[in-house]
């Protein structure tokens, strides 16, 4: 059967089957978003199926109940709420990842019946800005791109945005587009140097948070070079953003961005040039107080040019979940109604109409981080989390935990048995995860597809458009919310997204809107929008140069370059940057359960420039204490010349179930766009110094260990035991004692400062320890092994002690996920003469399948000069 990737907003189609009872999932060819490519997240997605770390049943105050004390429970707490402080007090806080029909039915509910605004949504730290930016130039939030357009552009434009790593299936195309046609220009615009450069012709490093200027600059220089007039028509408000403009020379662009002004013509020569041009945005660009401008600056130039709507050409915002545009077209961000309807007296009046409400919300409601202001504050009493981890992934994180610790009411529905957020909540609801529901999400190309559900819920997981029902109907809207089907839900959805549409709104399924249940199950993957007079979707937006704004004009928009409003000072001298890595996904709830996800960077880390380390004193794996204004974390120093000198990355994954005090959450600081309320996620002003301690480790341990204050930990599931790092300074005693070792027999070895211990139970191998001043070099694979296969001569038992088998070569740190190949083997086979992308394939097969570490390995082979 096929169904769609869970993961990030490319939106690939996947392929499950089923042998001997094992699943298997693999890139479906028909898919038009992949073509049967899938990347390492994807292909790993059948060892995130099951019963490991997932919710199975609710629970009311920590206690197992059944679904009809919970679902009783949530509605009289939200009732007794709205009763008592009205229904502004109750908020929703949503996700890019539910699926459409579950999104609708919480904006529904929230927007419809209960009559507050107050339903927000992560996508607020994610899309906001890219949704404030199309909306202004177009009249509509409307991705006028396909990927598709990626096979005919002549220069692409990745602009803050890790492609690469991010939206893996997408490179892997861009990769190919420029492999078949190499005169197309790739420039990568980003502070850093990431793996998306490997392929690129151009790399500005411009400095961080300065791209409105380069666009801005382009602006005008497109106009000097007098543009597409043909374009000049459909526009409106030109000269008022081209006057902001019109002081953004080359010269002074170059100084503003940290760029030469050979660099800064060079790109802008490109830009004008070439016919067509394609500029994927990402977070780079939207998680910023200038986000939406930003954005703007951005489409200023396609418009301008007129290089949009046509094969190749165009402003195109990279969505990161799954699912973020499903939720811009239900209305899941509080500042939106529904079906792309903002709150005018009109639409308000329409949507009553078509709920048959009297109750719909009048006006907008909190964004994300006001929202958790609000909670903090005590005003919201009740907020209800779904499919989002906030304790987390929003900034000021230790302040929003705070808020969520102080709230009367926390509902959180989610898969995962624990998490940051759900160990403060106080009713928990298992939702039915990927595999298990069904419905649509929308990718980044406004494509809907189908995921199918193709297993039985673990436990007594359910839907979450079912659970929202259930309480709907607790809170007496019983005919609203009486669907028997998720099929019926999205009929309902687009029938609304037609109703009284007449094309004043991009968005508009109607096309869809009388699928029978068989009907919607097979429904193919189609691009919105789908009505009568395009049946089959459209690839392609704006082709005739109709917008959306009353006029049918699009608006060009002053914008006026601002710096980031975090600063580095002399007690935070150093601007933190944060993001992805390429094996994990978010908070780690489902990615950090497989091991083979876990191989490829196993630890919190923070990046820097070897400069910043030699003037910190610090050298590569020490632990490092990093400290904003808001909070601070550990996390191992990576030295790198990627980065440029004084600015440090950190991944945003890890949190409070995978690592002590390692989430960057804490010190990013709630700082918001005032257009969009998207938070500066990039830029932190912090100070580092090396984190000391008297020992490290590493403990493997067939259970999941809780170690006293003061020890900082890291976990990393391997495939049979748990691995910790490990450090602390305070006495071994404490740390033995919390390893329980009682009724072990141990095999211990010690020296000064340095101890190793095997502890077995019944034959078993039950823990495996390793402290010193200094992590020793260990065979993971070896050791992970011994729990599954456990060693019974003493001579080999006296081995692993040592912590490597005696004659087996280390094949060290993963690069490719796919293969579990090691930077050693990989290092070997080349030094022996496989010094090419295809000999290393054809003899380790690292990097044929999803392609992801490709640029990895080119470092790798790159190590060795090439004998004349
Ligand atoms: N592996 C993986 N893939 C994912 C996700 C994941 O968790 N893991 N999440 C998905 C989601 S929800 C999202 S939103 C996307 C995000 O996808 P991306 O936006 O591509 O990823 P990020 O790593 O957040 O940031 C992108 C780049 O912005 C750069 N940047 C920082 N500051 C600036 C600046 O001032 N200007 C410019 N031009 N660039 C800057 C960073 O250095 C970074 O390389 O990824 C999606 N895909
Ligand atoms: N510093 C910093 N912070 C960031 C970012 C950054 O770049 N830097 N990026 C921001 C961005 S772009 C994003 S999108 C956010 C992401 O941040 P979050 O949304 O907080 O991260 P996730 O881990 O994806 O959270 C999803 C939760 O939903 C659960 N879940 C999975 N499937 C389902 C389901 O079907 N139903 C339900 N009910 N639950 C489910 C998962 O177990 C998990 O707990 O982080 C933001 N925060
Ligand atoms: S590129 Fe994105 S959608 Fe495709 S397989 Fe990877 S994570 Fe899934
Ligand atoms: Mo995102």
């Amino acid at each position: 059967m096929n169904s769609t990737c869970p993961y990030c907003g490319v939106g690939c189609g996947v392929t499950v089957t089923s042998r001997a009872g094992a699943v298997q999932v693999s890139g479906d060819g028909e898919h038009p978003a992949n073509a049967g490519r899938l990347c390492v997240k994807g292909a790993a997605l059948a060892d995130t199926l099951g019963e490991t770390g997932r919710l199975r049943y609710p629970h009311v105050n920590g206690s197992r109940v059944s679904w009809e004390t919970a679902l009783d429970a949530v509605a009289s707490g939200l009732q007794q709420v709205i009763d008592q402080h009205g229904s502004q007090a109750v908020a929703f806080y949503a996700s890019g990842q539910l699926l459409t029909e579950d999104y609708y039915v919480a904006n529904k509910l929230m927007k419809g019946f209960i009559g507050a605004g107050n339903i927000d949504t992560n996508s607020r730290l994610c899309m906001a800005s890219a949704v404030v930016g199309y909306k202004r130039a177009f009249g509509a939030d409307a991705v006028p791109c396909s990927y598709a357009d990626l096979d005919h552009a002549d220069l692409v434009i990745l602009c803050g945005s890790n492609t690469a790593w991010a939206h893996p299936v997408l490179w892997q195309r861009l990769v190919q587009a420029k492999l078949q046609r190499p005169a197309m220009q790739v420039v990568v615009i980003d502070p850093r140097r990431t793996a998306s450069c490997d392929i690129a012709d151009v790399h500005l490093a411009l400095r961080a948070g300065s791209d409105a200027a380069l666009f801005n600059g382009l602006l005008h220089w497109l106009a000097q070079q007098g543009t597409d007039s043909s374009m000049l028509p459909h526009l409106a408000d030109v000269p008022t953003a081209l006057d902001a403009a019109s002081g953004w020379s080359p010269a002074q662009v170059a100084a503003y961005c940290q760029l030469s002004e050979e660099q800064v013509t060079a790109f802008y020569r490109a830009f004008a040039s070439q016919r067509n041009v394609l500029t994927l945005y990402c977070m780079g660009i939207n998680q910023s107080t200038s986000g939406s401008d930003k954005c703007n600056a951005i489409i200023n130039c396609h418009l301008l040019s007129g290089k949009i709507g046509r094969n190749g050409s165009g402003p195109f915002s990279l969505t990161g979940q799954p699912n973020a545009m499903g939720g811009r077209e239900v209305g899941g961000l509080a500042t939106q109604l529904a079906a792309h309807m903002d709150f005018s007296a009109e639409n308000v009046a329409r949507l009553q109409r078509f709920w048959g409400s009297d109750r719909v919300a009048q006006q907008p409601g909190l964004s994300a981080v006001a929202l958790f202001d609000a909670v903090a504050r005590g005003e919201v009493k009740a907020i209800w989390i779904m499919g989002t981890n906030p304790a987390v992934s929003l900034p000021e994180a230790s302040r929003v935990r705070q808020a969520l610790a102080h709230c009367p009411l926390v509902i959180v529905s989610d898969v995962a048995a624990q998490t940051d957020t759900s160990e403060l909540a106080h009713i928990c609801l298992p939702a039915a995860a990927w595999g298990e529901k069904n419905g649509t999400v929308t990718n980044s190309e406004r494509r809907i597809s189908r995921q199918r559900a193709f297993v039985p819920p673990v436990g007594e997981a359910r839907p979450d458009w079912w659970i929202l029902a259930q309480v709907a109907q607790r809170l007496g809207f019983h005919q609203a919310f009486a669907w028997h089907h998720p099929a019926e839900i999205f009929c309902e959805h687009a029938a609304l997204s037609g109703f009284e549409n007449h094309g004043s709104r991009a968005f508009d399924i109607s096309g869809l809107a009388s699928l029978s249940v068989a009907e919607w199950d097979r429904l193919q993957p189609v691009q919105w929008p789908v009505n009568a007079s395009a049946p089959q979707g459209t690839a392609r937006l704006f082709s005739d140069r109709r917008f959306f704004h009353p006029d049918g004009r699009a608006r060009l928009i002053a914008v006026t370059p601002r710096l980031p409003l975090a600063a580095c000072t002399t007690a935070y001298p150093l601007l933190l940057n944060t993001g992805r890595i390429r094996d994990q996904w978010h908070t780690m709830t489902r990615t950090g359960q497989v091991p083979r996800l876990m191989q490829h960077v196993s630890e919190p880390y923070v990046a820097m420039h070897p400069q910043d380390a030699a003037d910190y004193q610090l050298q590569a794996r020490d632990l490092v204490r990093v400290q904003s204004s808001q909070g601070w974390m550990i996390a191992r120093a990576v030295l790198t010349d990627d980065q440029p000198v004084g600015t440090l990355f950190a991944p945003m994954h890890w949190n409070c179930q995978f690592a002590a005090q390692s989430s960057v959450g804490a010190l990013v600081a709630a700082q918001v766009c005032p257009l969009s309320g998207q938070p500066e996620s990039k830029q932190t002003a912090v100070q580092i110094a090396r984190w000391h301690s008297h020992w490290q480790g590493t403990l493997f341990s067939r259970d999941n260990v809780t170690f006293p204050d003061g020890v900082w930990w890291s976990r990393i599931p391997h495939t049979h035991a748990t691995r910790y790092q490990l450090a602390g300074s305070g006495p071994l005693s404490a740390l033995l004692s919390a390893l329980d070792l009682n009724d072990m027999a141990c095999q211990r070895m010690e020296g000064t400062n340095e101890l190793r211990l095997l502890a077995w139970h019944d034959g078993e191998l039950m823990l495996a320890l390793w402290l010193g001043p200094r992590v020793p070099e260990l065979d993971l694979a070896f050791i992970d092994a011994a729990f599954a296969s456990p060693p019974t001569r003493a001579a080999d038992r006296h081995a692993l002690l040592g912590g490597r088998a005696a004659e087996r070569e280390n094949a060290g740190r993963t690069v490719c996920s796919c293969f579990g190949t090691g930077e050693q083997t990989i290092l070997c086979a080349v030094a022996a003469g496989d010094n090419s992308l295809a000999a290393l394939g054809a003899r380790l097969k690292c990097g044929t399948n999803c392609g992801s570490c490709i640029p990895e390995l080119k470092q790798l082979i790159a190590r060795f000069p090439a004998h004349a």
